[in-house]
């Protein structure tokens, strides 16, 4: 059960009247949250949103109930990884064999004289330490016009792990090979097939529910109040993605710019819920980003219903 061993007598109480630890979910400006269970226990790995010379590093929070949270800080830090100097980004987190990988973005390569790309580090344990697992990263350069960042690593039905990723408007999908070490090219011959839906902007990720494969991205500019997310539903990884439209965008009562999000699904109680950061009202600073959660609803056709963004 997500329960589990770690929650306290007084967490479980807490957790089973539904109750939780309201929006944001924890102090200071954090971004791009990649929210998991491993073991039933609720992960979140956001950026540390601050400029780009002070991003070097993730905290990581864990929560058995979504209402307490522990702060696990700098589960990796740009010190133990040696071609990122600054500005790791948007980590996403996969468990294979017992070995928990940490991806991530890194540096600024729009700029040609930096170096950069999306790396990889791994740890026997969520909260790390990450150490990094290639010494160099997994793409170090545009593929069909998408920056390389924003990954999501999607496991499929048949235990096959896709990567998703791509800002500047392009989206790629690439296969992982079994170590994490490189990409396994497709039938055609390519390694990066890019899969761009109409309105695509950046931060892909990927669901199943019911067989479906529900693909999900972010929309508008990421400083901006109308950062949203939108989805596609199709019944492969492959797609094609049609897109269906918007399900999270600011709220002019509660905040602005939601977006760049994550779906985290408690089997037990069958609830879904968005994880996702946004702007508080009134704030221009592009990097004042807060993480929060809220449920996320299927209508009977299963497309998913707009969400309320609450202060709950
Ligand atoms: O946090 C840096 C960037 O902001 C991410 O890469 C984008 O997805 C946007 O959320």
């Amino acid at each position: 059960s997500f329960l589990c061993c770690y929650a306290s007598a007084q967490e479980r109480k807490t957790a089973e009247k539904g109750v939780r630890s309201g929006n944001p979910l924890f102090q200071g400006w954090y971004a791009d949250p990649e929210g998991v269970v491993f073991k039933g226990r609720y992960w979140i790995y956001p950026t540390y949103s601050a400029k780009y010379e002070e991003q070097v590093f993730f905290d990581a929070f864990s929560s058995s109930d979504l209402v307490t949270w522990k702060k696990h800080p700098r589960i990796l830090d740009t010190s133990s990884v040696k071609w990122a100097k600054r500005a790791v980004w948007a980590p996403a987190i996969v468990e294979k064999k017992g070995k928990y990988y940490l991806f991530f973005g890194a540096n600024d390569i729009q700029n040609d004289q930096e170096k950069g790309g999306i790396g990889v580090a791994v740890s026997a344990k969520p909260e790390g330490p990450f150490k990094d697992h290639l010494g160099k990263p997994l793409i170090d350069k545009f593929h069909n016009g998408a920056q390389p960042i924003d990954q999501f690593v999607f496991k499929d039905k048949d235990g096959k792990y896709y990567m998703f990723y791509g800002g500047w408007r392009h989206c790629n999908i690439a296969q992982l090979n079994d170590d994490f070490t490189g990409f396994v090219p497709f039938a055609d011959g390519k390694t990066f097939k890019e899969i761009t839906p109409e309105g695509y902007v950046e931060g892909p990720f990927m669901f199943i529910k019911n067989g479906k494969y529900y693909f999900m991205w972010s929309e508008g500019g990421w400083t901006g109040p109308d950062y949203s997310v939108a989805y596609a539903i199709a019944d492969s990884p492959m797609g094609p993605f049609k897109r269906i439209g918007k399900i999270l965008q600011q709220d002019p009562q509660v905040a602005t710019g939601a977006g760049h999000h994550s779906v985290v699904h408690n089997e037990k109680s069958d609830k879904w819920y968005i994880i996702y950061h946004r702007r508080p009202l009134g704030e221009t600073n592009g990097n004042h980003r807060v993480v929060c959660i809220d449920e996320m609803q299927f209508g009977d056709d299963g497309k998913i219903l707009p969400v309320k963004i609450t202060f709950e």
